[in-house]
């Protein structure tokens, strides 16, 4: 594995059965990660610290899940010049809608890429969509990823269809 590419925050221990799926096809795709457990509301100089150092330490994308009040992507955001991939974690009683409004509501000047809630695969695909931008490997791996797609569907259709009309 070379120089670690991606840097996956999530704000609590609580949030990682979500957010491996992330790191999963980070893995599949053989790309170098890191993983943090980071909360910008318990550990705020670390977690800030932590993003302004991203770049210089040679990451070139940020995943952030949180639940609830969801401000670590937002504040990752404010501190680093990288894109930041957001996904609203499920927690608590709003369900996951209090982590999607505060995670992909972020003021003109700071984006946050907001996945859907719970959506940690996608973060980690958009992640290596945004990689394959200057990186050869990972595009042609994606194009090979989406061919698949494409076959697992049409093979679904084909079962539905012979199911239907014998
Ligand atoms: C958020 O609060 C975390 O991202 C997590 O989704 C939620 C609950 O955290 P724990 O109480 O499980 O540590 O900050």
């Amino acid at each position: 594995m070379g120089e670690k590419k991606v840097l996956i925050l999530m704000g609590s221990d609580s949030d990682l059965a979500v957010m491996k799926a992330a790191s999963d096809v980070l893995a599949e795709f053989k790309v170098p990660h890191d993983v943090r457990v980071l909360s910008v509301h318990r550990a705020p100089d670390v977690a800030l610290e932590v993003a302004r150092r991203a770049r210089d330490e040679g990451f070139r994308v940020i995943i952030c899940g949180a639940g609830m009040a969801a401000h670590l992507g937002g504040a990752v955001a404010a501190k680093t010049t990288l894109p930041v991939i957001g996904v609203p974690i499920e927690s608590g009683p709003l369900r996951g809608l209090d982590a999607l409004y505060s995670t992909v509501m972020m003021p003109p000047g700071v984006p946050v890429a907001t996945v859907a809630i719970g959506g940690a695969r996608n973060a980690g695909i958009l992640a290596l969509q945004i990689l394959s931008t200057s990186d050869d490997r990972i595009a042609g791996e994606l194009e090979r990823f989406k061919a698949r797609l494409t076959e697992q569907v049409l093979e679904k259709d084909r079962k539905v269809r012979e199911e239907l009309f014998p």
